[in-house]
């Protein structure tokens, strides 16, 4: 089992207040969930690196959020994680196979990253197999899969044209019934650790949209609930990067924001402990929580139809 030290009671609260929210639960709720989420049994999760830039663990991880990563390794049993464990080579398969036995049926398995599919997936191999054939392997036995990140979720960047390894998402290897995609290249990490305590707190899946995506977390447009809305719906635009609309603060629309076609709660839930999001920050959402993102957020700064309506 991975640790990273303890967390103390109060970023632990902290986290569970946030969470919490997230889920779209009132403050009420926070002593039920911080209760759940200390009773145990932890939940093992197995982690699995595909095709992928690792930025999904970054954002979990990385040193300005260090109680992130304590609160997530508090609240479950990290037995395989490629990126954290210190074993390597043959001692790492070892360890994943020892956790795929004793926890048989019981784990959670976590994917990051596509799966190349084409010439029986001969492009990511991992200990000198496929990454298509220990995603079969690995994801038979768990209880649930959840894919992290878009790579993991519907292929992503690696996925886009013309996609010379036959990236796909997870659900296309595997099937949906076991299914949980939390998209986002990188993900919002507070959509991961709201989706494992909702788990841990109610014993179900939160509700899911068609494509398999938490509700609470992916339920509602961007720009339903952008910052810059009341200029969009005044027809106050930033025409330029840089002219008189843009330093004021003006909708991104006609600089190619793919906010009206992109589910997330990105403006809400926001990034960092600065709470930036790249909207907020001056930047058009490209959409990436979606599928075939990448392809579809080119060409990336002309707007995804004119005002009238056509494409
Ligand atoms: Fe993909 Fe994640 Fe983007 Fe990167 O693991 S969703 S390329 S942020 O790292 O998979
Ligand atoms: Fe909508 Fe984008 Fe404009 Fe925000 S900036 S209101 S998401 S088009
Ligand atoms: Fe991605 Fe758009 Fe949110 S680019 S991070 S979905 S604002």
């Amino acid at each position: 089992m991975l640790r990273f030290g303890e967390i103390s009671r109060r970023d632990f609260l902290k986290i569970c207040t946030i969470v919490t929210a997230s889920m779209g639960l009132p403050y009420s709720m926070v002593d039920k969930v911080s209760a759940a989420l200390k009773k145990g049994p932890k939940p093992t999760v197995i982690w699995l690196h595909f095709m992928e830039c690792t930025g999904c663990t970054e954002s979990l991880l990385r040193a300005s959020h260090p109680p992130l990563a304590r609160f997530l390794l508090d609240i479950i049993n990290l037995e395989y994680h490629e990126t954290l464990m210190p074993a390597a080579g043959k001692q790492a398969e070892e360890v994943l196979h020892e956790a795929m036995k004793t926890y048989k049926g019981e784990y959670i398995c976590v994917v990051e990253g596509a799966v190349s599919t084409k010439d029986g997936g001969i492009y990511c191999k991992i200990g000198g197999k496929p990454a298509i054939e220990i995603l079969k392997e690995v994801t038979k036995d768990a209880k649930l899969v959840i894919a992290f990140g878009t790579c993991a979720a519907f292929g992503g960047v690696q996925a886009a044209k013309p996609n010379p390894t036959g990236a796909v998402g997870v659900g296309e290897v595997i099937g949906n019934s076991k299914l949980i995609n939390i998209p986002g290249c990188p993900p919002n990490p507070y959509n991961f650790l709201a989706t494992v305590s909702y788990i841990l707190t109610f014993g179900k899946l939160p509700e899911l949209d068609h494509l398999r995506r938490p509700k609470f977390a992916y339920g509602r447009l961007i720009h339903n609930h952008c910052e810059r809305r009341a200029h969009f719906d005044e027809g106050r635009f930033a025409e330029k990067f840089g002219d008189e609309g843009y330093k004021k603060g003006y909708c991104l629309y006609k600089l190619g924001c793919k906010g009206p076609i992109t589910y997330s709660n990105c403006p809400v839930q926001r990034f960092c402990d600065v709470g930036v999001w790249p909207v907020g920050a001056g930047h058009p959402c490209i959409g990436c929580t979606e599928p075939n993102f990448w392809d579809n957020a080119f060409p990336i700064y002309k707007p995804v139809m004119d005002i009238e309506g056509e494409k």
